[in-house]
């Protein structure tokens, strides 16, 4: 068995892929190269699946889509059989070694490819993994001509983190649910398993609330810059959601509160402590914007959307912001704080926040999500303590909306510049002070969409970023190396290219 970390990369100063086995990002626990185990896929492959699993199903369709798009074989998807085991297998069954909620193992040999999982999720996960196996023209959205061979290898696998997410703000620029569709797609191919919506902010409202009309067609009108914004209707935020679900990814909506809420004070007078709407707002300042925390009707506001938006929300998460309340004081927001969460808990869900709302008394099972560029912070070393799980997502290694370099045209750069080596060189384990491992929940990567308006731009920041902090979410601590990830990444390219992103070619990687 060849380490995973080690013996693999040929030539370590060389550019483009290494050479031998392929370049697999995130990487997996453990990687065996099998000599003469390698598969042709051709006309008569098709996919066997988990006889009477209607999830190992799914995956199996899923799967099959992406072949058939590609090579143009017709990819048929059956029940697996005990008597013919050629072809690709997804089998549900005891993995072993025990592979867990998520892991799995691949296995090649002349006549197939046989995954196997505990749960649909870790089938889900290997095909990924058998994705990058073929030739990067399986990303083809059309027939192409290509060597479809899998090399002989037998890989284990499983997640260091069981939360592994991106985030994507709808409310500073508006991206409509293509866009967002095009982006868990990205995503889903390095195994992030969680898509958090920033839903609301200063400039925008942007998903439908009933008894709340206003939020959206007046609060949702606008957004940075002052173009026409748009809001997710309560069909498209259900499309979103059962797009995400197809590829094993939960949708965490995010309602940002009390401050970042002037398109909802906009929106009604009656939200205001003074009893005046102020302005939409375009420009993006932040701060200065907080619901009455006084005032009764404050809570029935709360109480709708979240009903509302806890309906359409299968996930066991709602994310109520909490950040940068500049303009509450701290008592107004602990008390704030203490009249929403009872409010998220009676509508079955789970409260993650910003890690600010850790500066209150929060329930154990609510999360902390870390932003901030320290690496201290006594409410969440606190909360920690007490027991509660902290998503990670500090700004100087995870945020995608930030520039590069000082040559980056779009982004931020409050939080310093972030290059790909910083947003791998950092360990969720150890980073924030008195929180351990243990503790950690999972990994972050948000986008926030301030300068960022086209899918050009979210692939631009995206990649090669999203992948990095996606291997720092899943693969083992121990086994992480940037001389090994950034030969690993170069191999990435030949994918993008085919799936024509639009990804920085950053001076520290080999691109080929
Ligand atoms: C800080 S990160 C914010 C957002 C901005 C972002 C830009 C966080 C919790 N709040 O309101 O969009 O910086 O990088």
């Amino acid at each position: 068995m060849v380490g995973a970390a080690g013996g693999l990369a040929a030539e370590p100063d060389g550019p483009g892929a290494r050479e031998g086995l392929p370049s697999l990002v995130p990487l997996p626990v453990s990687v065996e190269e099998r000599s003469g185990a390698e598969f042709a896929l051709d006309a008569d492959t098709g996919v066997r699946t988990e006889a009477g699993s209607a999830e190992a199903r799914r995956v199996g369709e899923h799967l099959a889509e992406i072949l058939r798009r590609s090579t143009g074989y017709p990819v048929p998807v059956s029940d697996a059989s005990p008597t013919d085991t050629s072809g690709i297998q997804l089998l549900l069954a005891d993995a072993d070694p025990v592979v867990g909620e998520q892991g799995y193992q691949l296995d090649t040999s002349p006549d197939g490819v046989t995954i196997r999982a505990e749960h649909a999720a870790g089938l889900f996960s290997g095909v990924q993994t058998l994705r990058q196996l073929l030739p990067p023209e399986v990303e083809s959205a059309t027939v192409t001509d290509a060597d479809w061979t899998v090399p002989g290898v037998s890989i284990t696998d499983y997640p260091r983190f069981g939360h592994r997410s991106v985030m994507l703000d709808v409310a500073r620029h508006f991206h409509p649910v293509e866009h967002v569709k095009h982006y868990i797609d990205q995503a889903a191919r390095y195994k992030v398993n969680h898509l958090h919506l920033h839903l609301t902010d200063d400039q925008g409202w942007r998903i439908q609330i009933d008894s709340w009309p206003r939020l959206t067609t007046y609060g949702g009108s606008t957004q940075v810059g002052g173009g026409p914004g748009g809001y997710f209707t309560k069909d498209d935020y259900r499309e979103i959601v059962e797009y995400a679900a197809e590829r094993h990814i939960t949708v965490v909506p995010e309602i940002d509160m009390p401050g970042h809420t002037n398109a909802a004070l906009a929106s009604y007078a009656e939200l205001n402590c003074d009893g005046i709407a102020p302005p939409l707002r375009t420009d993006i300042e932040v701060g200065y914007s907080s619901l009455c925390v006084d005032l009764p009707l404050t809570y029935e506001f709360v109480a709708d959307v979240i009903r509302e938006l806890a309906e359409l929300t299968p996930g066991p998460y709602i994310h109520i912001g909490g950040d940068e309340a500049d303009a509450t004081t701290d008592e107004d927001y602990a008390l704030f704080m203490s009249r929403v969460i009872p409010i998220v808990e009676e509508n079955g869900k789970q409260v993650m926040g910003w890690h600010e709302i850790a500066n209150t008394d929060i329930p154990t099972d609510a999360v902390p999500q870390f932003w901030s560029t320290s690496t201290s912070h006594e409410g969440v070393r606190a909360a920690a303590e007490r027991g509660a799980k902290v998503l990670m997502s500090p700004a100087n290694k995870t945020y995608l909306d930030h520039k590069y370099d000082a040559t980056t045209q779009l982004g931020l750069q409050w939080a310093g510049f972030v290059e790909v080596r910083d947003t791998y060189e950092w360990d969720p384990g150890t980073h924030v002070e008195g929180v351990s491992e243990s503790s950690i929940l999972g990994v972050e990567s948000p986008l926030f969409t301030e300068t960022i308006v086209t899918t050009d731009d979210m692939e631009y920041m995206a990649f090669p970023r999203l992948p990095s902090v996606a291997e720092v979410g899943w693969t083992q601590a121990e086994a992480r190396d940037w001389d090994d990830f950034r030969l690993r990444l170069a191999g990435q390219a030949a994918h993008w290219e085919v799936l024509d992103l639009n990804f920085y070619r950053s001076p520290q990687i080999p691109w080929p």
